[in-house]
């Protein structure tokens, strides 16, 4: 058994990431570290919750990280603050558990040497204008514009730092906005589904036309695996499923159509203050050198399977956003949005 310690592993992409692994790589002896934060929800893991340990605590918590990282053989960090809004309203949070925790989890593995893979996000480029032919790749530079994708592309640089100076054992992954099962509904996608089973309006930020390349968030973790399995120590990987034609209008419309609304039965709200425009994923190296394809790739947005998937997921588990749906909304509202 390899011993596997996942950073954030009660978070939206990190417990789908517990779930795939004790599914389809039944060799890894996993261990999940989540301070369960507003994001974290045990809830999330109670699926395999026979199958994991599970330790509460903070990645900012040297001496832990320390004991956990020296009990393990390979680290996947997806830990973070991870919502944009959220960092415009408070960025601190973002500094200490982007910045120091990552720092905080090198330092374990500089001393342990033990292997780490870095959970990254597109949003470390900056953004593109809609009519730029150009996708980011492994070699864009950074140009992050909020403090949520500043704290994460400060992370990335840490982790480059910590491979070029003391040669850890690490690789980083940079991918694009995921959706699927239990997802925060502080996030576009779960926020509009709620929304509508809410008989609440959907809210879209000024006139929808941002692009985001959208993933579904298991074929996101197969990626990741591969990167585990095949990836070349110190390299950076980009994963995007090339839906980089489809804007946030065009979502929340189809959300609309596929759960019987019609399909302007929306909202415009305000924008958000220096809101990115397009993120365009090249994912070529990824393809080329480790053979990875998604699996959610149906008919012209991309995203009907995988989105009907996600809408049935969360009209089967309302016990598990009901109870924040009024607060969420609430915050939103405050900004009018
Ligand atoms: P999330 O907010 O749903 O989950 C984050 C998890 O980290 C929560 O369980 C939270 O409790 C935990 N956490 C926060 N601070 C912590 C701390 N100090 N110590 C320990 N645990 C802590 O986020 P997500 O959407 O699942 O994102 C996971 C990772 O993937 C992040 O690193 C994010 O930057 C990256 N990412 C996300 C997306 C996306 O579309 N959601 C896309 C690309 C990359
Ligand atoms: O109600 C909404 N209406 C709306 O139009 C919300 C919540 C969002 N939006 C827009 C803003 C964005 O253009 O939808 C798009 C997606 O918004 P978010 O779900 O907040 O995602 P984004 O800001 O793009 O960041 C996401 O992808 C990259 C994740 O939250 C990050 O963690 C990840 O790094």
């Amino acid at each position: 058994m390899t011993r596997m310690l996942v950073t954030g592993g009660a978070g939206f992409i990190g417990s789908n990431f517990v779930h795939y692994t004790v599914k389809h790589k039944p060799d890894y002896d996993i261990t999940v570290i989540d301070k369960l934060t507003y994001a974290g929800n045990t809830a999330n893991l109670q699926p395999v919750a026979d199958k994991i340990t599970f330790v509460e605590g903070d990645i900012c918590n040297a001496e832990l990280m320390d004991k956990l990282v020296a009990e393990t053989d390979i680290v996947v960090h997806f830990a973070a603050e991870s919502h944009n809004d959220n960092s415009l309203r408070n960025p601190w949070p973002f500094v200490e558990t982007n910045v120091i925790g990552t720092y905080t989890i090198l330092e374990a593995i500089r001393k342990h040497g033990k292997r780490l893979h870095h959970i990254s996000t597109d949003e470390v480029f900056g953004d593109l204008e809609l009519d730029d032919p150009n996708r980011f790749t492994e070699d864009t530079p950074y140009n992050p514009s909020s403090p949520y994708s500043s704290t994460k592309a400060s992370s990335d640089m840490l982790v480059r730092a910590w491979i070029r100076s003391f040669g850890i054992k690490a690789t980083i992954s940079n991918c694009s906005n995921n959706y699927g099962p239990y997802q925060h509904i502080e996030k576009f996608i779960p926020r509009q589904i709620t929304n509508i089973l809410s008989d609440i309006k959907p809210k879209l930020y000024g006139t929808g036309e941002q692009v985001r390349d959208w993933i579904h968030v298991d074929d996101h973790n197969s990626a990741v695996h591969l990167i585990l399995e095949k990836g070349e120590l110190g390299e950076t990987y980009i994963i995007g499923a090339d839906n980089d034609h489809v804007n946030n209008k065009m979502v929340i419309e189809l959300i609309c159509e596929l759960m019987g609304k019609g399909k302007d039965w929306y909202e415009h709200v305000n924008d958000r203050p220096g809101h990115d425009m397009r993120y365009a994923m090249d994912s070529s190296k990824l393809r080329r050198e480790l053979g990875w394809q998604p699996q959610y790739t149906d008919n012209q947005t991309g995203m009907r399977d995988g989105l009907m998937q996600t809408i049935e997921w969360y009209r089967e588990h309302e016990d598990w956003w009901k109870a924040q749906k009024e607060a969420v909304e609430a915050a939103y509202a405050k900004q009018g949005q």
